[in-house]
């Protein structure tokens, strides 16, 4: 060997060319990197050397662990706790009842300011003394306030005088699990369930204390734990015993579980004969089994139901209404303080009507006739969590009912785990349309922020993308839509922008080029799903049954399960008419926007083929054809993966190396399913098009019959 190489080896060998350390992800965004520019680390040595917290509520003493841990952690700061306000620099932090310096502190701020889950943070000069208050008119509050402070230290943007106060937008901030009791989830991409039923309740895993920790560092106060397709057992007393031992390990971190309950349970596991929600019987059953649920639960949350959909047992098959349903179960929770979130995910194939229109229609007469502890939980769109929807029609439309959104955070519709996919940009865009049910800026936050319409009692889910994966959800940055649906859960105001920077700080760099550049790939992530997949308002043309990879010829079986339902194509054009020629979806919204929607020419180019069938040579905003301009949003998609993946190799030994190897392979693997996306949509469309493939767009690399006959098996997730 010469000499010139052995150098280079010799020092290939001794300079790693990256951190040595491999992150596993297993810590998600509370990794707490120490802080390392040396002038904060200045400014935390005089302000946070000693911590007061008051209060010994199990709530409190996970505030108080969680603080200490992180601040030592990223300051790598000897932190003093104190019992009363001494040292220079302190964190003080408790409730205005339970501390009395707190109070004082903050004599300005009248009782009720907080509530019991908002906070202010405060910055107060006394002499030479730095105070930083923490306060809350509850526990949870406090608790939430530290993690704020927590992640101003990491994310390396704490203000000299903070005073802030922050108020959760909606009252229930909830998690959904499709966990079935198996240890299956339903539309799950990231392992199995981290329930362990089989060991609950002897076994308590470390990760539910973690997933607790993850949850309320976010401000997300509830977990539904088990499938909408639910199953009775999970009401038997040997399954409540598992739920009430998960319940034990959430309630320190202010989180409330809740069940799904099975319509049918009353005669599945009750022995009774019929589940009709006015018989006595069942009313009873009901009931008891609500007393017993709380005798080991007393904070149990609720019930989620799936009622009538999909097969699913409910109130229906018995004669009675959705209002019916809800309402019984309502009235056995009341009086223990829990809610029903009836869902309003319904829809029959035996309708001959849209099915886009079929919740809205069941659901709008029924407004005004549920208990005042019924939420109806509506999911963002009209059809099903697509990489695009309108906003559901339903949203504005039930003025005297609280209803809640369903966001979908697992990506059944978005390339299930394996799609770097930041989901923000979709939940802000459904929270910023504004519905006009009470005239322009009645967006649809403020539908289920309770403001629009006076109510008190308001939620948001999102059914999650976590498993028992190392990293919890498969794809490093399916971490991000966890934590975003949380941040936005809290505050709808929140950009995606704020939120991805947040979250990049807190789980991999701080380095701002760095940073910056993982930023833009997220915010744009979710609009090259769309367009390699359903752009222009194409929805529904995912594969069968699985929803992964492309199926647009899908035609056999329930007409509302094919992609032929929803994509219309024909020599003439493509798009479903929901106009009032069509189905007339579109006068299911308010004005201006019926109208907007009902007129190709003003409708919104990324909805145009959700309400319109178009002519392929329909001449677009761009002046080229509809054909074209699908074709080349196909291969924009295609091509933004591909600028993310020369961008992720340019981060080679400049992070660390386990989430650059981990997310590197996954986007391989996007580029490819990208491609395959386009190229199979456009072969399937150019049968009915009969258009050439514009310039710009890579030609197919098969024939459609390779597409066609590809077949999977075992996909995650059914
Ligand atoms: C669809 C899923 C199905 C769910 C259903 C629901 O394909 O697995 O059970 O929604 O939300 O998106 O009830």
């Amino acid at each position: 060997m010469n000499r010139t190489l052995t150098t280079l080896l010799i020092i290939l060998f001794l300079v790693p060319l990256s951190p040595a350390r491999a992150d596993d992800g297993y810590r998600l965004w509370l990794g707490y990197k120490p802080v390392t520019d040396r002038a904060a680390l200045e400014k935390y040595r005089q302000r946070f050397g000693n911590v007061m917290i008051t209060g010994d509520s199990p709530v409190m003493k996970s505030a108080r662990d969680e603080f200490i841990a992180g601040l030592t952690e990223l300051t790598g700061l000897k932190v003093r706790e104190v019992n009363s306000p001494e040292g220079r620099g302190i964190v003080v932090a408790g409730t205005f009842s339970s501390s009395p310096f707190v109070a004082s502190l903050l004599s300005d701020v009248n009782p009720g300011t907080t509530g019991e889950e908002g906070y202010i943070i405060r910055g107060i000069r006394q002499g030479r003394k730095n105070i930083t208050v923490v306060a809350s008119d509850g526990d949870r509050g406090v608790l939430y306030g530290l993690f704020h402070l927590l992640r101003l230290i990491s994310t390396e943007s704490l203000p000299d005088n903070p005073d802030i106060l922050e108020r959760p937008a909606t009252a229930l901030r909830l998690l959904n699990h499709w966990d079935n009791l198996d240890g299956s989830v339903e539309r799950g991409y990231a392992g199995g369930s981290i329930w362990n039923w089989h060991l609950l309740p002897g076994y308590i895993s470390p990760r539910y204390r973690d997933y607790a920790r993850a949850n309320a560092s976010v401000g997300i106060n509830g977990t539904v734990i088990t499938n909408v397709n639910a199953n009775a057992l999970v009401l038997t007393p040997q399954y409540l015993a598992k739920v009430a031992a998960l319940a034990e390990v959430m309630r320190p971190y202010g989180i409330k579980v809740y069940l799904t309950a099975r319509f049918n349970a009353p005669q599945e596991t009750g022995n009774l004969s019929t589940s009709d929600p006015l018989d006595p019987g069942v009313i009873r059953w009901w009931r008891d089994k609500a007393a017993e649920i709380y005798s080991l639960i007393p904070d149990f949350g609720g019930f989620l139901v799936k009622a009538n959909s999909e097969g699913q047992p409910g109130p229906q098959n018995y004669g009675r209404s959705h209002a019916d349903g809800a309402n019984m179960l309502a009235d056995a929770v009341a009086p223990y303080g829990g809610v029903v979130m009836w869902r309003a995910f319904v829809y029959d194939n035996n309708v001959p009507v849209d099915r886009a229109k079929q919740a809205y229609n069941e659901f709008v007469p029924l407004d005004g006739k549920f208990r005042d502890n019924v939420l109806i939980q509506v999911k963002n769109g009209p059809i099903d969590f697509q990489p695009r929807e309108p906003f559901h029609p339903l949203f504005g439309a039930m003025p005297s009912t609280p209803l809640m959104m369903e966001f979908q955070i697992t990506q059944e519709y978005l390339g299930c785990a394996t799609h770097l996919v930041y989901l923000a940009p979709l939940f802000s865009e459904v929270l910023e349309s504004d519905t006009y049910a009470a005239g322009s800026g009645s967006e649809v936050s403020k539908v289920i922020d309770g403001t629009l319409y006076k109510h008190t009692l308001t939620g948001i889910a999102g059914v999650t993308n976590i498993g028992n994966e190392r990293n919890w959800t498969g794809h490093l940055f399916g971490q991000a839509n966890w934590y975003a649906f949380g941040r936005l859960a809290w505050n709808p105001e929140l950009s995606p922008a704020e939120i991805a920077s947040e979250w990049i700080r807190m789980t991999i760099t701080h380095d701002p080029d760095i940073a910056g550049g993982i930023e833009e790939m997220m915010l744009g992530s979710r609009e090259a799903a769309v367009n390699y997949m359903t752009p222009l308002g194409l929805h529904h043309i995912m594969a069968e049954g699985h929803h992964w990879g492309p199926g647009p010829w899908v035609d056999r079986g329930r007409p509302d399960w094919t992609s032929v339902y929803y994509h219309r194509a024909d020599t003439a054009g493509i798009g479903f008419d929901r106009t009032t020629s069509g189905s007339d979806a579109a006068g299911q919204y308010f004005p201006p926007l019926d109208s907007m929607f009902n007129d190709p020419e003003r409708c919104p180019e990324n909805l145009l083929l959700w309400f319109h069938h178009m002519p392929w040579d329909h001449v677009m905003k761009s002046g080229r054809s509809l054909w074209d301009e699908m074709c080349l949003k196909y291969q924009e998609g295609v091509n933004r993966v591909n600028e993310y993946r020369e961008f992720w190799e340019s981060l080679r030994g400049r992070i660390d190396d386990g989430q650059f190897e981990h997310v590197r392979q996954m986007l391989d693997i996007q580029a490819y399913e990208a491609r395959w996306w386009k190229d199979a949509c456009l072969l399937y469309f150019q049968t009915f098009s009969r258009m050439p493939i514009p310039d710009g767009v890579e030609q197919p690399q098969h024939s459609l019959e390779y597409y066609r006959g590809l077949k999977f098996h075992y996909v995650p997730g059914i």
